[in-house]
């Protein structure tokens, strides 16, 4: 299996570690060091040495309790940076759910988009499609504002699997390919520590679906709950539920924490020898 990135076609028989790179003020956990464009593109470029396969650029911080950034300023954010990784070598990723942001980054280079609304926006389906791009498709439930106030599934499994299969049908209806689509239940997106928990403990029922499943862990508050430590506190953590997204069916780790996280890869195929 390959995952179709544009230019690049990324092969599927080992975990993928994909690298964040926020480019935005209020990142709850890197505070916004990389808020700068210079130190973006360089963060990038270490994440890459450090063995990241795919970087993701955000520039709308979609953290629990954050208000929406207009357009331009999130092209403003993103744009230059893209333009900075000319020459990475691997594919870059943007999270964004909008379609003008989108198209933009599409033409700027990259290979991805990373939507946390799973191509719901109007036009989003259309602007993927025309690209060759993958496209990672998200469950969140509410808006990033909200939507930790009080979450509440009568069967959070069932309703993300449902949610996911749903938004695959509506991407392969537009045209865009099997083998360009990632899904991924959105640890923290509008779900409690026992949500999150849940869904990795079931996240077969998400491999099941035959497509890569991406795992979203790393510094995120349900961590803080369990340690009780703050976001730069929480690299244990993440490690270890690095460790446990793989061994769950996990294909990729979005992490800020590549380097690290690239050995907890390298134990756990080891042990699957
Ligand atoms: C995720 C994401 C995630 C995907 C963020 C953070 C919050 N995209 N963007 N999955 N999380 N696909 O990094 O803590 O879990 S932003």
């Amino acid at each position: 299996m390959v995952l179709r990135c544009g230019k690049y076609s990324v092969p599927l028989d080992r975990p993928l570690l994909m690298g964040v790179v926020n480019v935005t003020p209020d990142s709850f956990s890197d505070g916004g060091r990389f808020f700068d464009k210079d130190s973006a593109i360089r963060h990038a470029e270490q994440l890459v040495r450090d063995g990241a396969d795919i970087v993701d650029v955000g520039g709308e911080s979609s953290r629990p309790g954050a208000l929406p950034v207009s357009v331009q300023e999130e092209l403003d954010r993103v744009l230059p940076v893209l333009n900075g990784l000319k020459d990475l070598g691997k594919p870059i990723s943007v999270d964004t759910r909008r379609p003008e942001v989108m198209q933009e980054a599409l033409k700027a280079g990259a290979s991805m988009i990373n939507d946390i609304d799973a191509l719901q926006a109007p036009g989003a389906l259309e602007t993927v499609a025309a690209s060759g791009c993958a496209v990672c498709l998200m469950h969140k439930k509410g808006e990033p504002e909200t939507m930790q106030q009080a979450p509440h599934y009568d069967d959070v499994v069932a309703e993300v699997r449902v949610f996911l299969k749903n938004r695959v049908e509506k991407a392969e209806q537009a045209g865009i390919g099997r083998e360009r689509i990632v899904i991924d239940p959105g640890f923290g997106f509008g779900k409690t520590l026992e949500h999150n928990l849940k869904l990795l403990r079931h996240l077969s029922s998400l491999s099941s679906m035959k497509l890569p499943v991406l795992a979203g862990w790393s510094r995120k508050s349900s961590l803080g709950k369990i340690t009780g430590r703050p976001a730069e506190e929480r690299l244990p953590a993440s490690l270890a539920m690095a460790l446990l997204s793989l061994q769950a069916g996990a294909t990729i780790l979005r992490v800020h924490d590549v380097r690290e996280t690239r050995d907890v890869i390298a134990v756990w195929q080891e042990y699957g020898k």
